[in-house]
């Protein structure tokens, strides 16, 4: 199971904090909300209604495709067969954890030193969850209150040690309030380069919390509210680990688009090929970058190519983007795009309303009306088209339009950068797949392909706007240079530390009721 820690909830059962409310209820929403982990604690009920309650909740989180851990009471993770654990450094060792779970089990440390950090990675903890960040009243034992700035030595010593990749929160009376500065700072990590190569830098995977959805008068909406809030925090972590590992955008686009598309690449940091020969696309498969079919012109010659590239892909576990330029504009395009879904996997698929209709295919109300018709669609069903295609074919959709939707057929979330000048230059929808694909095949963007949809989308649209702003800039013409500059300016920031032009990051998760009639 891929674990999402962006929000992640730790339970509370104490009549204080869950009022009159249903524990499975307050869980279920944090959940509908966009939730990715639920940690059952219970320091007190009896091992039978502790045993009781988690199966409870288990039937919950399985529904969702969550994880269920627990805190401390290994025998209760053993008896229930849930996904995990979370022991203190008091609770009971984690050799002793790890036997009685066995190898696959997820099991989580809570570090409130570098000391105990390093400690719980060298013994093979699965996450980290840091803090104590702020003191609480839904934790009394409170051994340190580390604040914002302990957390961020904490991830820097990890960084130093080696220990990048494994996934950290933070933990300890985080809210609503408090959560985008803990996360900021976190993210504003840089990294260091020595002799003896660079470190990459480490920022937080997500926030645990408490009584901000347990005790939230609406968990949903508060779950949504911290999401958005994690997926804004991500991005500069995504965006530095394209630049630190220059991934390879394989792109096999329309002849309209190939110089500013390589030129997009190469400023967001990634390493562009151009190879439309089939022939190649195992070996290029092979090198650890993502492939980018774009239907921009489509030849029955060129579709052969996309099939067979897109197998390499797929065999290699690679992630392939699909980009499905004028879908529905001909018959000839419209069985394409059905060839095309119907031959492999696709990370992300991203288009405009009128494609993405097509490519969700269905017989919603505005399906066979053609392109026009689109124009007349709400962001709401919109939205609903989103999660639809991400759905249907197990991907990440984003729907663009002056405000961008992306979803990962769970949650749907609204980015709302970008300028109007983009509309003006051509192939500016397939550069963004160019960066999309650069984003979805970085180490951190392939373990969180959403937030690297997100991430792209956001810097795309924020680097457009900054282009926009500038003096020299008249006119679509001097829009271009001055947009990959932007680009390149973001990157270099982010990759020292410098984080400002995030403050114009608009980025919020969004409730899309299921029953919303789809477009
Ligand atoms: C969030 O936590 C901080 C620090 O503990 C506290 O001062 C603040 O009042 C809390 N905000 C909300 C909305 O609960
Ligand atoms: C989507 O893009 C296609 C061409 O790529 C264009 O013909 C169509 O009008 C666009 N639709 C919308 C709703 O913008
Ligand atoms: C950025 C990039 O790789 N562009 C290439 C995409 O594919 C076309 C062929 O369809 C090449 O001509 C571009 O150079």
């Amino acid at each position: 199971m891929a674990v999402d820690y962006g929000v992640y909830l730790v339970t509370d059962s104490t009549p204080a904090i869950l009022g009159s409310r249903s524990l499975a209820g307050a869980v279920e929403a944090s959940l509908r909300g966009g939730a990715g982990v639920v940690q059952y604690r219970d320091k007190t009920a009896s091992h039978d209604d502790a045993v009781r309650t988690a199966r409870e909740l288990l039937a919950v989180t399985r529904r969702f495709g969550v994880p269920l851990l627990v805190n401390d009471r290994v025998e209760v993770a053993v008896e229930v067969g849930c996904e995990g654990v979370h022991i203190g450094q008091d609770d009971m060792e984690f050799q002793k954890a790890r036997q009685m779970l066995g190898p696959d089990k997820i099991i989580g440390v809570t570090a409130s030193s570098t000391e105990e950090a390093l400690r719980a990675c060298e013994a093979g903890a699965t996450y980290l969850g840091l803090g104590t960040v702020y003191a609480t009243q839904t934790k009394k034992d409170t051994k340190a209150i580390i604040g914002p700035h302990g957390v961020r030595d904490i991830l820097a010593a990890l960084a130093a040690a080696g220990h990048a990749s494994v996934p950290t929160v933070c933990i300890g009376g985080i809210n609503a309030s408090n959560a985008g500065d803990v996360l900021l700072l976190a993210a504003a990590a840089t990294t260091t380069t020595t002799t003896s190569g660079s470190t990459p830098a480490k920022s937080l995977d997500g926030v645990a919390v408490v009584s901000a959805l347990v005790a939230a008068p609406d968990p949903a909406d508060a779950a949504r509210h911290l999401l958005g809030q994690v997926l804004r925090a991500r991005v500069p972590d995504v965006v530095r680990s394209v630049a630190a590992t220059t991934p390879l955008s394989h792109n096999m686009t329309n002849l309209v688009v190939q110089n500013i598309a390589a030129n997009v690449a190469l400023a967001v940091g990634a390493s562009p090929i151009m190879a439309n020969y089939a022939e190649e696309a195992a070996d290029l498969a092979r090198l650890g970058g993502a492939l980018v079919v774009n239907m921009g012109t489509v030849t029955p010659d060129g579709l052969k190519n996309y099939l067979q590239a897109l197998k390499a892909y797929n065999d290699a576990g690679r992630p392939v983007i699909l980009d499905p330029v004028g879908a529905g504009a001909t018959a000839v395009r419209r069985s394409a795009v059905e060839t095309l879904l119907s031959s492999g996997r696709y990370a992300v698929i991203k288009g405009n309303a009128s494609e993405m209709l097509v490519v969700r295919g269905g017989s919603g109300p505005l399906a066979q009306r053609g392109v026009d018709s689109t124009s007349q669609l709400t962001l709401a069903q919109r939205a609903s088209l989103a999660r639809d295609v991400a759905r249907r074919h197990r991907c990440v959709a984003l729907v663009t339009g002056a405000t961008d939707l992306l979803s990962d057929g769970r949650r749907v979330v609204r980015v709302d950068n970008g300028h109007e000048l983009l509309g003006m230059i051509t192939g500016s929808g397939c550069t963004l797949g160019t960066a999309v694909s650069a984003m979805v095949c970085s180490p951190v963007g392939a373990a969180e392909p959403l937030a690297a949809a997100v991430a792209a989308t956001v810097m795309f649209g924020i680097a457009a706007e900054m282009a926009a702003e500038r003096p020299e800039v008249r006119g679509p013409g001097t829009f271009v240079p001055a947009f990959l500059d932007e680009l390149y300016s973001i990157r270099k920031a982010t990759a020292a530390g410098d984080l400002r032009w995030l403050v114009l990051a608009k980025v919020q998760a969004i409730d899309v009721p299921e029953d919303d009639a789809s477009p």
